[in-house]
């Protein structure tokens, strides 16, 4: 869809001060160090290149914002929990995300992306508690490290414990479930876009 064909990169941010202005409606992309958030995105946007990925967990230290035209903006946050970290950059992850998360921004929704052969570790749990009642997608990516059984019953247990939210098998490899992210995602900018502006 053309929303997506239209990404390009806005600002990263390393300080609360370096946020962007409120704008469009923005979708983040949350999720544990190295589970596939930046990589995510990329297949998303139809561009390989578009967010930095790595092998070495914590590469995005940064909240990244790209802009989808004048519409809408996707927020890549920096990998949660990766222990290797020193506290006081865990503390500044924290401030800096939680500085995001209360801003006066428009937040469509955010992306939960879990790595489908470690879901629901006890610090997705965590960031989940976290994130309190906002509208989730839990993307379960790397899906092609799975047989098809072993997708279909995470697919029903991690519905049966989100609840009303989302879910959907991805794989930036295979491009698995990126069309379906896509509509889903569009849908929640509109109406994002319909609350904002309301006619
Ligand atoms: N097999 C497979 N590998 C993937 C997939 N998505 C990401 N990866 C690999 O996982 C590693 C981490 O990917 P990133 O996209 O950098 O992960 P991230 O969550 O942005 O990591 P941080 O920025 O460090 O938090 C890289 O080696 C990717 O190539 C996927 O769907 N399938
Ligand atoms: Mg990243």
């Amino acid at each position: 869809m053309p929303l997506f064909d239209h990404a390009s990169f806005l600002r990263a941010a390393g300080r609360v001060a370096d946020l962007p202005p409120p704008g469009p409606p923005e979708i983040a992309f949350a999720g544990r160090s190295n589970v596939g958030k930046s990589s995510a995105l990329n297949a998303l946007a139809g561009r390989s290149r578009l967010a930095r990925t790595s092998k070495t967990p914590g590469r995005t230290q940064t909240i990244n914002f790209y802009a989808l035209g004048d519409a809408a903006r996707l927020v890549d946050l920096p990998g949660y929990g990766y222990a290797r970290v020193p506290r006081a950059m865990r503390e500044e992850w924290r401030a800096l995300v939680d500085a995001y998360l209360r801003s006066a921004r428009t937040l469509a929704g955010v992306v939960l992306v879990m790595d489908a052969r470690h879901a629901f570790t006890p610090l997705d749990e965590q960031l989940i508690a976290w994130l309190g009642e906002r509208r989730l997608l839990v993307l379960l990516t790397k899906a092609d490290k799975l047989t098809r059984d072993a997708q279909m019953s995470l697919l029903a247990e991690t519905r049966r414990r989100v609840g009303e939210n989302d879910v959907t098998l991805f794989s930036s490899v295979t491009r698995q479930g990126v069309e379906e992210c896509r509509d889903l995602l569009e849908q929640w900018l509109e109406q994002a876009a319909k609350i904002k502006n309301p006619r």
